[in-house]
């Protein structure tokens, strides 16, 4: 075990039942208690995707199959350690559990593709503060963002070519492909936050890559606050679309690596229904998940990290 690489492996984390929701949502809202409303709309978002988002279950493998791939090509031991930003098991307990295995290396992952300090940054700072008080665990090395890996441009391509190839022919000339990621306050976009520039770049490879002519960029899942949200919007793009005689969207979320509520409702279910009423088909590129091409793309990072520490 003195050989021990760590994974210190960060998600965003899912209420793992309906009675989670209220604390989970608590939580993302800096301690604020949501009111029954918002709740009870959100409580039914995950209803509407059948109970639960399988955003957990989907983390805990890419990290095992991470920590496998980075293992084989190693040869050194390597232990994933999840945590999460919303949700147990916080990202402090994973440095707990990470610092008491007393790994030689630690390379810290944020599972989401394009750097912000609304995202990568809080999830950092989450894991910094909790090395403060593990002063035996080694150093961690961060990797910052993958938002323009070749592997992760060229995994997303594919996922690209092979849903557009799934159109109706009819509806695969008029096609417009929408790359999506979360909003993010506006206010944090206009302190200089790198998130859109990395989004359009992310966009810009893969259609580039997929050989795709008719593309937009647009961000979903805005938060219910007070603060304006970087857009357009999804939902906006798709209406104006229709208004342009598009026949179809292929939604494709640049800014998510898994499958969860945000792709589950807010792109399968909202989006396609805004879509539909538009007179657009829709289809949405099938998510990286713990697929092999996008484990390559972690290990590599990791081993690229890792070679950075020697
Ligand atoms: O499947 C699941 O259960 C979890 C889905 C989920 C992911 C996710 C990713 C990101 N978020 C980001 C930013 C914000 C900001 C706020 C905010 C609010 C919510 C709410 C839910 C939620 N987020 Fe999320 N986010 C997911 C789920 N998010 C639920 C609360 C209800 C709502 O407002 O819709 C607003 C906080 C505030 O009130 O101040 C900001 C960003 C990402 C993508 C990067 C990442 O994964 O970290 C950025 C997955």
């Amino acid at each position: 075990r003195g050989d021990l690489v760590a994974l210190l492996v960060m998600a965003y984390g899912t209420p793992q039942s309906l009675d989670e929701v209220e604390p989970y949502y608590t939580h993302i809202r800096h301690g604020r208690p949501p009111t029954p409303e918002l709740l009870q709309e959100l409580i039914d978002r995950y209803k509407a995707i059948g109970g639960k988002s399988p955003l957990h279950e989907i983390t805990e493998e890419q990290a095992r199959r991470v920590a496998t791939t980075v293992a084989g090509r190693l040869g050194r031991p390597v232990e994933p350690f999840v945590g999460y930003l919303h949700i147990a098991p916080f990202i402090a307990d994973a440095v707990e559990r990470m610092a008491a295995a007393r790994p030689r290396d630690a390379v810290g992952l944020v599972l989401a593709p394009q750097y912000s300090a609304a995202s990568v940054a809080l999830y950092q700072q989450a894991a910094r503060e909790a090395l403060e008080r593990h002063p035996e665990a080694p150093a961690v090395h961060f990797i910052d963002h993958f938002h323009n890996h070749p592997g992760f441009v060229a995994a997303l391509a594919r996922r690209v070519e092979s849903t557009l190839a799934g159109l109706p022919a009819d509806r695969r000339e008029g096609a417009v492909v929408i790359f999506t990621a979360h909003s993010i306050p506006q206010p944090v976009v206009d302190r200089g936050d790198p998130y859109p520039r990395h989004v359009e770049e992310t966009a810009a490879k893969v259609a580039a890559a997929a050989g795709v002519g008719r593309w937009r960029v647009a961000y979903q899942s805005a938060g219910r606050t007070a603060d304006p949200w970087l857009g357009p919007d999804v939902t906006d793009v798709i209406r104006q679309l229709g208004r342009e005689g598009a026949r179809a969207v292929v939604a494709c979320p640049v800014g998510f690596v898994a499958d969860h509520l945000e792709v589950l409702y807010d792109l399968d279910i909202e989006a396609r229904q805004v879509a539909e009423e538009a007179g657009l088909a829709f289809a949405r590129t099938p998510s990286l998940n713990a697929d092999a091409d996008f484990i390559e793309v972690l290990a590599d990072l990791v081993l690229d990290r890792l070679g950075a520490t020697r």
